[in-house]
Formats: structure tokens, C-alpha cells, sequence
């Protein structure tokens, strides 16, 4: 089995975790959406949105994250024989679905110093037309996604697509609070896959700095966000790439790639 995706990637470390909380072994590729990576020809080939993360099982190849999840969750089940994991219940799909109506995209890109993502976007926009004269029959695929960059960019200057996102996420997160009056975790009193979905959501949050504005505000969420910090598998997914001093090493490293190549017109 392989996965492809990238630590700054909600969507992969919803399925990263997974992949961890279930003990399921697979092989890591690495595909930097920042620096372009997902736009390389082999990749696009494989999958034309350009999104994170793949996951690939011989010929059956899964884009959809819940769906990847709940493809997970099975093999788990199949490997474990024994019955000692147990399906997921209604209660946990349901906040699996609630959890991936919210789209973080613009409340991320909003949140990130204009600079930057100006920097980044233009840089992204000249990837996707080299990549294009490379492989001139994946032309029409490219175009959508040079589409869907403008459009992007477009919305994120709609103040009312970023009130929509934040209203959205505020009502989630409030939702979440009141379950976590009557039960430690989201579906009960145990870890289970809605949690999987939950925690790159906080995450997220922490990684913009708005962990004050949107977690500890709410102090049953802000006890679990404790509490699930502490897991092995938010250490193996999250933490590695963003806990203190790392997030400054991880994102320069990706800004230093992209500053370099702008300069060296490399795209
Ligand atoms: N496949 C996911 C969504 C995947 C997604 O939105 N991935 C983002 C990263 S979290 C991505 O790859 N963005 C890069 C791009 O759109 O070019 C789903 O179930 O809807």
C-alpha cells in the first residue's frame, strides 16, 4: 500500500493518523503541494485534481478521505481476525461526515501573511505552466487548476466566503464542546476514527497561532486537545513536523525551496 502526501497536508494527516491509530504499515511518499510537487506529471496523472493524499492498494486507488479512512478501518478490521477492533459506529461516521464538511482552505489561506501566500500562489501558478508544456496532453487538467488558482485567489478577497468558512468552523468547534460535556472523546469514551478527524483540525488551529481564539475558549475542548496530544500517533504525524522549535525548521525549509527556485527561475 502507498500513501502519498505531505505533513502540511489536514487532509493527509487525517489519514496518516488512521493509518497509525490502526497499526497499518505502508510506504510514505512525500508530495509537497507548496512547492508544487503535486503538479508534476507523474503525479497528475495518477490524480488530475492534483490533491492530497492518494492512497494506492494495487490497481485500487482512493482520493476521497473518508472514503480511504473507512477503506482503512476495513483492513484493520480483516488483519485484526480476533474482534478486537470493532466497526465504526453510527455515532462516529456521522461526526466523520460533520467533521469533513468544513473546508479549511480559505480560513488557512486567510490566515496566512498576505506576502507570503501573493509569493507562494504566483510561484504555484508558474509551476503548473511549466508542468503543462511537459506533458501538453494533460493540458485540459492544468488548466483547471490554473482556473482554480485565480478563483482561489478571488474568493479570498470575498469577505464573505471567510465568514462563511469561520462561522462554519466557530459552529463545529461549539458542537464539539457540547459532546465533550457528556463523553471524553468525540464518539464516547474512547479514541475513535471521528477523533482521527478532529485532531489535524486543532492542529491546524495551533499551527496558526489561533489555538487562544478558537480552543482554550472552550474548556472541554481545550482539555482534549491536551489529552490527544499526548497520543503516539499525533507525536508521529503532527507533532514531528510542527511541535515548538520544529514548525520554524519545517516551514523554512519549504519557504528556502521556493525562494530559491524563484530565483533561479526554476519552476
Ligand atoms: N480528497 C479530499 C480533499 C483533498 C484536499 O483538499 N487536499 C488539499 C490539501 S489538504 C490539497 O491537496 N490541495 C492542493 C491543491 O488543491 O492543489 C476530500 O476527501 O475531499
Amino acid at each position: 500500500m502507498q500513501l502519498y502526501h505531505h505533513p502540511y497536508s489536514l487532509e493527509s494527516q487525517k489519514v496518516r493518523l488512521a493509518l497509525e491509530e490502526r497499526n497499518i504499515d505502508y510506504t510514505s511518499y512525500h508530495v509537497n503541494p507548496v512547492t508544487g510537487k503535486n503538479m508534476d506529471p507523474s503525479f497528475f496523472r495518477m490524480n488530475p485534481t492534483a490533491k492530497l493524499p492518494v492512497f494506492q492498494n494495487g490497481s485500487h486507488v482512493l482520493f476521497n478521505t473518508i472514503e480511504i479512512i473507512q477503506y482503512i478501518e476495513r483492513i484493520a478490521l480483516v488483519s485484526s481476525g480476533s474482534g478486537v477492533i470493532t466497526q465504526s459506529s453510527k455515532e462516529v461516521v456521522e461526526w466523520m461526515y460533520k467533521i469533513q464538511e468544513w473546508n479549511p482552505k480559505f480560513f488557512t489561506l486567510s490566515h496566512i501573511p498576505e506576502k507570503y501566500y501573493i509569493y507562494t500562489s504566483k510561484f504555484l501558478r508558474r509551476v503548473i505552466i511549466a508542468r503543462m508544456s511537459e506533458a501538453p496532453d494533460l493540458a485540459t487538467a492544468y488548466h483547471s487548476k490554473l482556473k482554480e488558482a485565480y478563483e482561489t485567489e478571488e474568493k479570498l478577497h470575498n469577505p464573505q466566503v471567510l465568514q462563511r468558512s469561520e462561522q462554519h468552523l466557530i459552529k463545529l468547534l461549539d458542537e464539539v464542546e457540547t459532546q465533550l460535556e457528556e463523553t471524553e472523546y468525540l464518539a464516547g469514551n474512547e479514541f475513535t476514527l471521528a477523533d482521527v478527524m478532529l485532531v489535524p483540525v486543532l492542529a491546524r488551529l495551533a499551527l496558526l497561532g489561533l489555538e487562544e481564539a478558537y480552543i482554550s475558549c472552550r474548556p472541554k475542548l481545550a482539555e482534549y486537545w491536551t489529552l490527544v496530544q499526548q497520543r503516539p500517533s499525533y507525536k508521529k504525524v503532527i507533532k514531528k513536523y510542527f511541535g515548538g522549535w520544529k514548525r520554524r525548521k519545517t516551514l523554512l525549509k519549504t519557504w528556502c525551496i521556493v525562494r530559491m527556485r524563484c530565483m533561479l527561475k526554476r519552476y
